[in-house]
């Protein structure tokens, strides 16, 4: 029977079938995506066909039908493999705060390079209004004038008071959206916020003992009753990117790729190339610096990791 993926906990996935029981699955033979290697091999939203086990309330998933789209980040663990964090989205809140977590600069980039490369509508949420001095708004503000410049809309918000959150459930409606963020930006209390009667659990971010504390562990898909569904997801470390090359960076940064046809060179890499538009743009301020280093940290990155590799190929 046909079934969508409503949480994968890496052993097990829970699977939403077509009679809408939910059954608890694992994975029969292998499933890849290109030549990448993948922690795993099937994520939250993927439509799969579930052979049912005889009279147990668990199958095993033989057949994945093909994506509309997927998010991807690099394993934290496992530097040469990728980790699906969802499939077949409408779109993508980037969740962020300008405190309590503080703001890491490059993450939203990094994270919208992600979504850009499949055409993943993304809208960057900044949680915790509520908390937030005049200077944080200020902040916040500048943010907001930045992406919107590039063409990505910016939503204050707080799941604490509720601001923006009316917003948020009108963008929701008869969608399935990804959340994702560094952890203790306040996704799960969103979620919460969003839909009566889930009470997902939360975390205040003082009690994070040190690195590597999640309060969500696992993907999970909550249904709304207003019409759509809501991706939690484990908080991000950090976004690398072994699965591209520097021009898929180069391609998917808007604005720099608006600019590099009138680059003198078709290959212009926007580093240090003779009559570069882009390095003038940055120059001239109509391409943000910000996202300009971004774009350079990135390239850095991968250009490490390549070499790592090549090295390691002898
Ligand atoms: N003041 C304030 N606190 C908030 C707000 N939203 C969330 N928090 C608090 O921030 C802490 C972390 O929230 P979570 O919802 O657990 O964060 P998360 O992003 O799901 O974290 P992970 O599951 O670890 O990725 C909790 O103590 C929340 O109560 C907000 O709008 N305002
Ligand atoms: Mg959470
Ligand atoms: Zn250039």
């Amino acid at each position: 029977m046909k079934g969508i993926v409503t949480k994968s906990t890496g052993k097990w996935y829970i699977v939403k079938l077509e009679d809408e029981r939910l059954i608890r699955c694992r994975i029969k033979g292998k499933f890849r995506l290109g030549k990448l290697k993948l922690t795993n091999p099937i994520a939250v939203g993927d439509l799969v066909f579930v052979n049912l086990e005889k009279g147990l309330e668990t199958g095993m998933i033989s057949k994945l039908y093909p994506r509309s789209n997927y998010v991807l980040r690099q394993s934290t663990r496992r530097k040469h493999f990728m980790h699906l964090i969802a499939a077949n989205i409408d779109q993508a809140f980037i969740i962020v705060t300008i405190r309590e977590p503080m703001l890491k600069p490059g993450f939203i980039d990094r994270f919208l390079l992600s979504t850009e490369s499949h055409n993943i509508p993304t809208y960057i949420i900044v949680n915790k209004a509520d908390i937030y001095s005049e200077d944080d708004m200020n902040i916040q503000k500048g943010l907001a004038s930045l992406y919107e410049e590039v063409g990505y809309k910016t939503i204050l918000v707080s799941a604490l008071d509720g601001e923006g959150i009316e917003n948020l459930k009108s963008l929701l409606k008869d969608k399935t959206t990804l959340l994702s963020g560094h952890s203790g930006v306040g996704k799960s209390s969103l979620i919460n916020a969003i839909q009566n009667g889930l009470e997902i659990e939360t975390r205040q971010v003082s009690e994070y003992s040190g690195k590597g504390i999640h309060t969500t562990t696992f993907s999970q898909m909550y249904e709304l009753d207003n019409g759509g569904n809501i991706i939690d997801t484990p908080g991000i470390k950090e976004m690398g990117f072994i699965n591209m090359n520097p021009m898929d960076v180069a391609h998917n940064f808007r604005e720099i790729f608006d600019r590099s046809e009138h680059c003198k060179y078709g290959n212009c890499m926007h580093i240090n190339e003779p009559q570069c538009a882009v390095k003038e743009s940055v120059e001239s301020g109509s391409i943000n610096i910000l996202r300009y280093q971004s774009y350079l940290s990135i390239l850095e990155d991968i250009m490490e990791q390549n070499s790592w590799e090549r090295e390691t190929d002898w």
